[in-house]
């Protein structure tokens, strides 16, 4: 299997670091944004959305990180970070959509706008993008507050992703301190080889 994806995409990140949990062996590809090598044909005709990641799964295409989880977890049958029991499962889905739909969306801006802007950074984006933070981490905070994961025990697709977009925060300086399960949480997934070997060099 080929992952597409770049060090710096919280998106292909989560992808990666599932591989290095779950030893599904891959290739990384690494596509570089700056030179917008997403928009080549040969990328489109893969991920027509000209985004990072992408996986070429023996001829078989599949874009957005959550859904790329989701198939190799069913595929390599890792049910503890993928579980089959509906309720377990559908935890599982709420923590993943409300990852990328609220958490995601407004680290990226942060990500976006203090890193890869430049001169068409704003500043007015951060402000309101940090706003909406302080009604999202407290939910987050207060469930981490009462399991060691955001769906038990262990650690499962969900916290791979939401750690990819906790380690935006992270690089641009947000102060985690006035949530401290999430900064505990935080601490224990980076403890992690997986998210040692996928970092940013
Ligand atoms: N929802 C998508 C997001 C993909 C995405 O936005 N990728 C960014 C990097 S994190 C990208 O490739 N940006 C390049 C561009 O927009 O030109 C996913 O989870 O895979």
């Amino acid at each position: 299997m080929k992952l597409y994806g770049n060090p710096y995409s919280n998106a292909a990140r989560r992808v990666q670091m599932f591989c290095e949990e779950c030893r599904i062996p891959y290739t990384y590809q690494t596509v570089d944004l700056t030179k917008g090598e997403q928009y080549t044909p040969e990328y489109l005709a893969l991920n027509p959305n000209g985004k990072v990641p992408v996986i070429d799964d023996d001829g078989f295409a599949v874009w957005e990180s959550q859904a790329i989880m989701r198939y190799l977890a069913d595929k390599h049958k890792a049910h503890a970070w993928y579980p089959s029991e509906l309720r377990a499962r559908t935890q599982v889905e709420q923590w993943l959509d409300w990852n990328q739909t609220r958490l995601g969306v407004e680290c990226g801006k942060i990500m976006f706008h203090t890193h890869f802007a430049g001169d068409k950074s704003k500043p007015e984006v951060i402000a309101d993008a940090k706003k909406w933070l302080t009604k999202i981490l407290p939910v987050m905070d207060g469930e981490l507050a009462k399991r060691k994961y955001l769906c038990g025990d262990q650690p499962t697709l969900a916290d791979l992703a939401a750690t990819t977009n906790i380690a935006y925060l992270e690089m641009c300086k947000y102060d985690l301190r006035p949530y401290p399960a999430i900064t505990k949480w935080y601490g224990d997934m980076k403890a992690r080889p997986s998210f040692t070997k996928t970092a940013p060099q």
